[in-house]
């Protein structure tokens, strides 16, 4: 497969080539492409050097598949280039996720949407992303009535300036260009992308909207509040989760154990739950703290972690270009 990288340089575009590699998906030929002032930076795939494009280079080599995480507005501009091309565009923006005519896909929740007549299909937010891996199978066995989740988000999530604000404000360099409103070395922002008017921010609703999508159910009631913390590695979610009916604990464990994408750590006795440090670099939904919410009746609570930059972007595109290329795609013949 001819592949197209679409942001290189940054954070998750370089977890997309960490991933790519690491999963051996076959590229036939790498295309990374950045914005102008990236052209001709070097980056390293599979041990050799590949020169960042431009943009006009990597749609005239017509890629098969091109992996997007450079912005909404970029994005809205350029996948329709790739795309009359006839490349499949994977984007990792929140451009077009709720797009009525575009796929949101996560492959473990329903990768059997996608068929040949896509050509933009939109990868869902981090936070959203390990959330419904964890919570898919349970649906499945038991009907989610509504969902009230916390998150506690990495700084990765914001991108390479929020890592250095935090490291600079960490070893007290207080000049640091900041990207957030406040210090968030040793804070904790209740504030995840932009305000909208109903009070609750962008973060937030791309958690209530695209779950639904997903999920395919719009019954669904989510309610969330999205949360900044100090820490790289991943995101944590505490999830409270009622169902339609009432559910036995232990066929929840079993369920989450024998789940795609999910592995339990919940061996309190001993300490172990998922933490932001163990899912660093991992594909993997963690999954812990799994109780029964004795407030009411046939309520859950359970903490969720993952990488962000992993499952939550990188991971993600690339199992969705590996369904692709198994169920959907012709390999370019050479
Ligand atoms: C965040 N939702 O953590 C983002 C990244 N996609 O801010």
């Amino acid at each position: 497969m001819k592949v197209a990288v679409v942001g290189a340089t940054g954070l998750v575009g370089g977890e997309m080539l960490k991933v790519l590699e690491e999963r051996n998906f076959p590229v036939t030929e790498l295309i990374p492409t950045a914005s102008e002032k990236s052209i001709g930076k070097e980056i390293k795939f599979k041990g050799n050097s590949y020169k960042i494009v431009s943009v006009d280079d990597a749609i005239a080599k017509r890629p098969d598949i091109a992996i997007f995480s450079a912005g909404g507005s970029t994005s809205l501009a350029l996948a329709p280039k790739f795309a009359e091309v006839g490349t499949v565009v994977i984007d990792n923006s929140s451009a077009w996720r709720m797009d009525p005519t575009k796929k949101l896909v996560v492959p473990e929740v329903n990768a059997h949407v996608l068929t040949a007549e896509d050509k933009i299909i939109a990868n869902p937010n981090c936070s959203t992303i390990q959330m419904v891996v964890a919570l898919n199978p349970l649906h499945k066995a038991y009907t989610i009535k509504r969902i009230v989740v916390s998150t506690y988000q990495s700084v990765t999530g914001t991108g390479k300036k929020a890592v250095d604000q935090l490291f600079a404000e960490r070893e007290g360099n207080a000049e640091v260009p900041k990207v957030y409103p406040h210090t968030i070395d040793l804070n904790v922002l209740p504030h995840i992308d932009v305000f909208l008017d109903n009070g609750y921010t962008k973060e937030e609703m791309k958690m209530v909207n695209e779950t639904k999508k997903i999920m395919g159910d719009d019954s669904i009631q989510v309610t969330a509040t999205t949360v900044r913390i100090p820490v790289i590695g991943g995101h944590s979610e505490s999830i409270n989760i009622e169902f339609e009916k009432d559910y036995d604990l232990k066929d929840i464990f079993e369920l989450l154990k024998n789940a795609p994408g999910v592995v339990v750590v919940d061996d309190v006795a001993n300490f172990k739950y998922p933490m932001p440090k163990d899912a660093h670099g991992k594909d993997e939904v963690f999954v812990g703290r799994i109780r029964r919410d004795e407030s009411q009746p046939n309520t859950l609570n359970m903490w969720v972690v993952a990488d962000n930059l992993r499952k939550g972007a990188a991971t993600n595109a690339v199992q969705i270009a590996e369904y692709l290329m198994e169920n959907v795609l012709k390999p370019t013949t050479v």
